[in-house]
């Protein structure tokens, strides 16, 4: 716990989504786990994910997409991070990316290919969530 508090992360929807809801699950699930968690809320542009993981010197990223425009959306973010000098910022995506491939390990492979750490299928529990930052970034 007192470990978590010294890790940022920043989580928002990312484009044009409205879909507000698992966000903020996410959210409370997260702080309350002891995380410090920075919400954009929703209609989040790539450059404010970064602007405020800077800003907030977060180890983390976690994008939100419902509503099937996930790649587009994410395509270029690691890049853009890279050059803003956010080498080495964890990157997650989750929600219902539904990029019209026939099944989640087909969607999951596209956005490892654009750079995140890992990516997350529709209904992902926050326990789930949890574990996958304690190891990501509380491992060493
Ligand atoms: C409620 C809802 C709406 C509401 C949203 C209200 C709001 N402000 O939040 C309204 C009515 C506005 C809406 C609109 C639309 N919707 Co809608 N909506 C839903 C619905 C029914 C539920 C979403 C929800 O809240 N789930 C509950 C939360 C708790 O679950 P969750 O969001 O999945 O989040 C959990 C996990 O996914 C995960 N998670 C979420 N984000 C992340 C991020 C990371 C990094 C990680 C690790 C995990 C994680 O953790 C969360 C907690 O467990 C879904 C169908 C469904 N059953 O999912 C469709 C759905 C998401 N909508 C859909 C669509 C198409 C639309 C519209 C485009 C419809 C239209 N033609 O207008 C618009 C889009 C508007 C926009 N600009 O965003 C589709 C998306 C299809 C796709 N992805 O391929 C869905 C799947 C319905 C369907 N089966 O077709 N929608």
């Amino acid at each position: 716990m007192g470990r978590r508090k010294k890790e940022t992360i920043v989580t928002g929807v990312i484009g044009a989504d409205c879909h507000i809801i698992g966000n903020r699950v996410l959210q409370i699930a997260l702080t309350d786990a002891g995380y410090n968690v920075v919400g954009l809320g929703i209609l989040v542009s790539q450059e404010e994910f970064i602007l405020a993981a800077i800003e907030t010197n977060a180890s983390a990223i976690l994008v939100s997409s419902l509503y099937g425009m996930g790649e587009i959306d994410c395509q270029g973010l690691r890049e853009k991070c890279i050059e803003s000098g956010l080498n080495n910022i964890t990157l997650y995506v989750g929600g219902n990316l539904g990029l019209g491939k026939k099944n989640w390990s087909d969607n999951e492979e596209t956005m490892l290919k654009h750079g995140f750490d890992r990516a997350f299928p529709p209904e992902t529990m926050p326990e789930d969530v949890i574990k996958a930052l304690d190891q990501d970034l509380l491992a060493n």
